[in-house]
């Protein structure tokens, strides 16, 4: 099939999982057409079957005080459409990118035709598509599009009660991971010695430091930690809240035992480091950084919110209320000191990851290509 992608380029769950998902699919023999404003952040080399399109920002004029990207993207997605003779544009995250697909199958009829796939991640639908200045578009662009999945089954149910959505069967296609790239360490694997030395235990989150990620909560369940047990905490990720928690770091003097590593692009490789990985988040309509994290064999400590529960089982981690972090320090170092407890955490978070594999996952979605396009 040819395929148009379309998504945020920036560090986030939603446009690591589309760019996941092209990468896969390209293997798969399909060929994929990402479209935004710059390269997604997880397509950094070649990949047979797979290319990029960037939407053009060039037309600027002084009476535009805010440049219409959604009118660009359509226009982009429009032209690659036609010229590759694409079946299908599936858009990850509902605004404005299900809009501009919407607009761009509109001006492509009757030339050629083209199936919208919308799939919803997350604050699209909890946060800002509810917000009063986009609600009747999110809604629209969600009922006009040929199919619609989310990536939980909260998520789902989140939609049809916010929006309504009549009309609108929303499928559930849980997002993935590639288990040959995130798959635990071999020994002392990699920067297992310089994260950690013997006997320290490493914590981890990783995340784009939004408000609703709660790192304050990171540093804080830490701290409670670091009290108790030999242990550093690493930062992956960087966002609007990175500064508080580094001045909530040396507040606490922390500043030995806590490492902002910044934006890192390939993650599978520090996460295989780690013994703990914190997510603490407000809200979280999947967590894939959760699912990487368990995939490579590291428990997830976080709270009970969205589609976390579905991600994170029992015996693979410890979910808790927003906010407590008392809580999440007691779960956390009652696997921590206990080697054997640590070990079967570990097992049964590789064994829990392996539900939601690539090679499992993806078919779904080309299932979902075919018989949108046979509609
Ligand atoms: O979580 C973020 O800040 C990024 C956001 C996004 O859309 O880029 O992530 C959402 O989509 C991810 C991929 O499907 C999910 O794993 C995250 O849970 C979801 N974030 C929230 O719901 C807050």
């Amino acid at each position: 099939m040819r395929i148009g992608i379309t998504c945020y380029p920036t560090y986030g769950g939603s446009g690591a999982l589309a760019t996941e998902l092209a990468l896969e699919l390209g293997r798969r023999g399909n060929e994929v057409h990402m479209i935004s404003y710059a390269s997604p952040f997880r397509l950094r080399n070649f990949a047979e079957h797979v290319f990029f399109h960037e939407v053009d920002l060039s037309g600027t004029y002084p009476l535009l005080e805010y440049f219409p990207y959604s009118l660009a993207l359509a226009v982009k997605q429009h032209e690659v459409a036609l010229r590759e003779k694409l079946d299908i544009l599936h858009v990850h995250y509902a605004l404005p990118h299900a809009t501009a697909a919407f607009l761009a199958r509109e001006m492509l009829e009757p030339d050629h035709q083209v199936k919208v796939i919308t799939t919803l991640h997350g604050t699209d639908i909890t946060l800002v598509g509810q917000a009063k200045s986009f609600f009747t578009v999110t809604k629209f662009s969600i009922e006009r599009s040929d199919a619609v999945t989310a990536v939980s089954a909260y998520l789902r149910d989140e939609t049809y009660r916010a929006f309504g959505c009549t009309d609108c069967e929303i499928e559930v296609i849980p997002n993935f991971v590639n288990l040959e790239t995130y798959r635990p360490a071999v020994g002392d694997e990699g920067c297992r010695p310089a994260l950690g030395p013997p006997g320290v235990q490493v914590l981890m989150h990783i995340s784009n430091f939004r408000p609703v990620k709660r790192v304050p909560d990171v540093v804080q369940t830490f701290a409670r930690v670091r009290a108790e047990l030999p242990s550093v905490l690493v930062f992956v990720g960087d966002g609007p809240e990175r500064p508080a928690a580094e001045e909530l770091v040396a507040e606490l003097g922390l500043s030995r035992d806590v490492r902002f590593l910044g934006k890192v692009d390939a993650v599978a490789d520090l996460l295989r480091c780690a013994d703990l990985f914190l997510l603490p988040s407000e809200s979280e309509s999947f967590g894939l950084a959760a699912l990487e994290a368990l995939a490579c064999g590291v428990p997830v400590v976080g709270t009970a919110v969205g589609g976390l529960a579905e991600v994170v089982p029992e015996d693979a981690g410890a979910l808790v209320p927003v906010g407590d972090v008392d809580l999440m320090a007691e779960k956390a170092l009652a696997m921590l000191r206990d080697p054997a407890r640590l070990r079967a955490f570990r097992e049964a978070a590789v064994r829990s990851a392996a539900r939601y594999s690539a090679d499992r996952i993806v078919p779904m979605y080309e299932d979902l290509y075919r018989r949108t396009l046979a509609s």
